[in-house]
């Protein structure tokens, strides 16, 4: 090879710089059309609308898949442009020739949203051939542009309008329940796609229990006082879930306190939303056999209600499990399952995948209720306990929810800074509790009130008391609108501490951890502070009333209204 001489070298070094600015130019008219850029983008994750890491080839299984050829028309088109879809649909789109991309954006800016062939590194604009076959689930309503990489600028574009879901996003006010209330249970009923208030009472005072059910309506955004009455004025502080017998599916609500009373039933009742009308169940629940215990937690996995500890009135915080199967044979529906690690009562729990959590809990200590930071799972499979990170708050007397397969911590809680408005986010898969993403606090910071979600992008809440400790009728409604919000990735293994349960302790079932895709970081948990131990000095009563024969001690001050 000749080296260059000297007197060549500038020459070489002008024509070699026009040719590097010719390419550039060249580039950004005629676009790329060869190697896949490696621009940096930061790596998204798509979910679909159950907050599964969308797979692709997987169309929906609830929604319409709907197709779009890729290089159809004149061979450089999207067939159709234009997609008008629902919330939860998915769009398949197959190359019919080479070299074109599924680009989320508007012409060369690639948002990131969502791209071909596999969701990653979409501003690479990476081209793919005839026969490619890319899916995308759209869990969310708004209008979705994209474009082909290498053929935007000559019209290769297309866009996805998804309606459906709701607005606006985040938290904002809805109407007030028809009354103030407080100790009602919020239970969405999927059938109708409404939200239910049941039991509850309006005050604390004698013959304020509720005798109807409340209906929200999402889609006329509005209140109902239905007609159906409950059995009895039992309704505070219920055990609640959707069950379903011959494929109908009801409300069943177990248990439960009059205003005022140191007593409870143990009954159990339907409610049929559809029919508006209340049936009374067979099977009395077995926890509670002295009428004097008010549900725990509770949660609904496998057609099955789970009540796990309770709150003997006045007494103490209990311990037992009851499954409750409503298809069961009469006389045998209620099965006894292994004890709760510590007595939990008006405890945040929920069922994901297969597990129920618990994350907080009350407790009954030196005549008061006061709120702990207990935290436990339970396998209603395995009959067993598990361990899991503690909630950095101490909370009780409100609901965890279902978000997504992220357990939500709603406010709640008595003894100050409580009530709160917090929502601690405990992801299962990392085992972590985080704060603010996917959902932020709510607005007014409240205990003992109904709430509920559709699991997937709306969360309601209303009533309850107050900071002050009145019962109030406000609504909030919380609606994940607007773009995908990527959810923290479940990676790391739950290290499961083992308890001191005689019978071996399993750890925590991991969600499956997807391959194939970006892993961000989860956000580190926030620790908030919790509160110190110390109740508030409220009056102490003595000796618990308890019904029965002979005159009982006068207490000194106020006991707990459950
Ligand atoms: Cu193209």
């Amino acid at each position: 090879m000749k080296r260059l001489n000297a007197g060549a070298r500038p020459i070489f070094w002008l024509v070699s710089m026009f040719a590097v600015a010719f390419l550039v130019q060249a580039e950004s008219s005629d676009k790329r059309i060869s190697t896949p850029h490696t621009k940096s983008a930061p790596p998204i994750r798509i979910f679909d609308q159950n907050g599964q890491p969308a797979v692709n080839g997987v169309p929906s299984p609830t929604g319409v898949s709907v197709p779009v050829t890729v290089g159809g028309g004149n061979g450089f088109q999207f067939v159709p442009d234009t997609v008008n879809i629902s919330v939860g649909d998915t769009v398949e789109w197959t190359w019919v020739n080479n070299g074109h991309s599924v680009t989320s954006g508007t012409c060369d800016a690639a948002d990131s949203q969502f791209c071909s062939p596999d969701d990653m590194n979409c501003a690479a604009g990476i081209l793919s051939n005839q026969g490619t076959i890319y899916t995308h689930t759209f869990a969310q309503a708004g209008a979705y542009h994209y474009f082909c990489d290498a053929h935007c600028t000559i019209g290769m574009n297309g866009v996805v309008n998804v309606t459906g879901g709701c607005t606006p996003q985040g938290w904002s006010a809805g109407p007030d329940l028809p009354s103030v209330g407080t100790r009602l249970v919020g239970v969405y009923f999927p059938a109708n796609g409404k939200f239910y208030a049941m039991g509850g009472r309006s005050s604390d005072a004698a013959g304020s229990d509720f005798m109807h059910p409340f209906e929200y309506d999402p889609a006329t955004n509005a209140w109902t006082t239905k007609s159906a009455t409950y059995p009895d004025n039992q309704v505070n502080n219920m055990a609640c879930g959707v069950l379903a017998v011959d494929g109908t599916p009801f409300i069943f609500c177990v248990g439960g306190s009059a205003a005022t009373q140191t007593t409870s039933t143990p009954r159990v009742f339907q409610y049929n939303p559809v029919t508006d009308s209340v049936g009374t169940g067979s099977d009395p629940w077995p926890g509670n056999p002295n009428n004097n215990i008010l549900p725990g937690g509770f949660a609904v996995h496998n057609n099955k209600l789970y009540i796990l500890g309770g709150f003997d009135i006045n007494v103490a915080s209990t311990n037992q499990i009851w499954e409750f199967d409503p298809t069961a044979p009469v006389g045998s529906k209620w099965l006894q399952r292994v004890n709760t690690p510590v007595g939990i009562m008006y405890a945040p729990t929920a069922a994901i995948g297969g597990i129920i959590y618990v994350g907080g809990a009350s407790d009954y200590q030196g005549g008061l209720v006061i709120d702990t930071t207990t935290s436990f799972s339970f396998n209603p499979a395995a009959n067993t306990i598990g361990s899991i990170a503690a909630i950095p708050r101490a909370t009780g007397e409100t609901r965890a929810l279902n978000f997504n397969g992220l357990m939500l911590v709603m406010g709640g809680g008595r003894v100050l800074p409580n009530p709160s408005n917090e929502v601690d986010i405990y992801n299962p898969g990392t085992n972590m509790w985080t704060t603010g993403s996917p959902v932020p606090a709510f607005i007014t910071a409240r205990r003992n009130f109904p709430t509920d979600t559709d699991g997937t992008s709306r969360i309601w809440l209303a009533g309850g008391y107050d900071g002050t400790g009145v019962p109030v009728s406000s609504m909030e409604v919380f609606c994940a609108g607007g773009t995908p919000t990527p959810t923290p990735t479940p990676t790391a293994t739950p290290t499961a501490t083992p308890t001191a349960t005689p019978t071996a302790t399993p750890p925590p079932t991991p969600t499956p951890t997807p391959t194939g895709t970006p892993t961000p970081t989860p956000p580190p948990p926030t620790p908030t502070p919790t509160p110190s131990g110390t109740p508030t000095p409220t009056p102490v009563p003595t000796v618990p009333p308890r019904p029965g024969p002979g005159p009982s001690a006068t207490p000194h001050g106020t006991p707990p209204r459950p």
